[in-house]
């Protein structure tokens, strides 16, 4: 019996850290034709939320004459690594204000990865091929995904009641403004993002920047 009662002690327990931490959410992200709208970044903003003190290292790669991902969020104060998976060498720079750097002409594993302290949005190029293009976010929160093909993120834990979004898009023809809703029981969320007819950046496709 007294292990009955402690082990619904632990059960109770657990249940009532969920109740006040919150539920998980779903949002999909949808064009203006309504079509699933892949790499947008969703921001979830909230006091409750702790900032995370070890910073971390994303990577943004060159494989095959692109940048991989093309749309990468971070949380201020953490790492990107560029690592360059082609034979061919690649010049990487930010001339955006959130971060101006350059990685010189290298192959393989930079030196040292590259702290983005500022937020905002930093526009990656290519000094050698001039098509390539990718996009940093860097945000506040740390609850931060980027829209797969099906234009989905899923967050396991946001804070409980109202949220405050940020949706952004390297495409969209206007800045949306900060959204405040309130999730269902399902937990899911559909948003609308008016975007430029646009199309992701590829290598051309013979005899250029090898
Ligand atoms: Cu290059």
């Amino acid at each position: 019996m007294k292990f009955h009662s402690a082990l619904l002690g632990i059960v109770t327990l657990v249940f009532a850290s969920f109740a006040t931490q919150g539920q998980g959410v779903s949002i999909t992200v949808l064009d203006q034709t309504n079509k699933p709208l892949a790499d947008a970044v969703i921001e979830i903003i909230s006091p409750d939320v702790k900032t995370t003190t070890v910073a971390r290292i994303a990577h943004v790669a060159q494989e095959d004459l692109v940048f991989v991902p093309f749309v990468t969020a971070i949380q201020q104060g953490n790492l990107i690594e560029f690592p360059n998976r082609d034979k061919t060498r690649h010049h990487v720079y930010s001339f955006s204000s959130a971060k101006t750097f350059e990685i010189q002409l290298y192959s393989g594993k930079p030196e040292a990865p590259v702290q983005f302290d500022e937020p905002g949005i930093v526009v990656l190029g290519c000094n050698i091929h001039d098509y390539m293009l990718a996009y940093i976010y860097i945000g506040e929160s740390p609850l931060l995904l980027v829209t797969d093909k099906e234009g989905k993120v899923q967050f396991p834990e946001v804070p409980a009641g109202e949220l405050r979004l940020k949706i952004w898009h390297p495409w969209q023809v206007e800045a949306l403004a900060e959204q405040v809703v309130t999730p269902d029981e399902t937990g899911h969320l559909t948003f609308s993002l008016a975007i430029e007819d646009n199309e992701k950046p590829s290598a051309p496709k013979r005899g250029f920047g090898s």
